[in-house]
């Protein structure tokens, strides 16, 4: 396993340059209530929502939905009428939003007055093909579910979008269905804090590592 895991490291270099480095991390923005982002790592679409939430730089919290996960899909049909992703809640706004250019929309106007939207974003097709891109150039991690424990309370996790490890980190967080706190952030990057567990740990491989030997099925 941890020779794929460094076999993964260029792959995700590669995303992180055809996404034109969009998805730094912005000044950290903590609403009243942190949002709510229903998507997963396989999704071209999500990404761009992604790259918003964490370019924006505003706490949200992430429940990832791979293609044959149920964890947190059947809510998404259940709050919005339809199962698509990425979704967005606003509970702040009373805001629900489906599509990925809306969502990305919304967020620079409601949390991201001093933020300058990237070029890429205004790309329409560009963009989508791009990210489509991205996630092939990945080979699809993060698509599909694997067998795992709930995580109580909810992990918490620091990096940007588009920082390489961040995103080998949360392919992994995807895959097993665990909910977490996401605080776009560069310094330090990535990070998992697991409260519940009294543990914090830093890296892509140590985080991997950890959660398949605690949550893993
Ligand atoms: N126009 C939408 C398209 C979203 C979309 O097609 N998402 C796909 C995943 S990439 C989806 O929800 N598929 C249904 C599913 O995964 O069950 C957007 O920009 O967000």
């Amino acid at each position: 396993m941890r020779v794929l895991d460094c076999l993964c490291w260029p792959f995700s270099w590669l995303a992180s340059v055809l996404r034109m480095g969009v998805g730094a991390a912005g000044a950290p923005v903590e609403p009243a209530e942190p949002l709510i982002l229903y998507e997963f790592e396989g999704c071209p679409f999500c990404r761009i929502a992604r790259e918003a939430v964490s370019e924006v730089g505003v706490t949200t919290i992430m429940r990832p939905c791979p293609r044959n996960g149920a964890r947190f899909r059947p809510a998404v049909e259940a709050l919005g009428g339809k199962t698509q992703f990425p979704f967005l809640i606003d509970p702040n706004a009373n805001a629900a939003i489906y599509d990925s250019g809306d969502i990305a929309v919304y967020l620079y106007k409601t949390y991201g007055a001093c933020v300058n939207r990237p070029v890429l974003h205004w790309l329409g097709p560009v963009n989508i093909l791009l990210s489509q891109l991205g996630v092939l150039a990945c080979f699809f991690a993060g698509s599909f579910a694997t067998p795992s424990r709930k995580a109580d309370p909810p992990l918490e996790f620091y990096g940007s979008e588009r920082n390489p490890g961040a995103r080998l980190a949360r392919q992994t967080l995807c895959e097993m269905q665990l909910e977490y706190v996401w605080r776009p952030q560069w310094a330090g990057a990535p990070r998992l804090v697991d409260a519940g567990a009294g543990r914090e740990l830093k890296g892509a491989s140590s985080i991997r590592r950890y959660l398949r030997e605690t949550y893993r099925k």
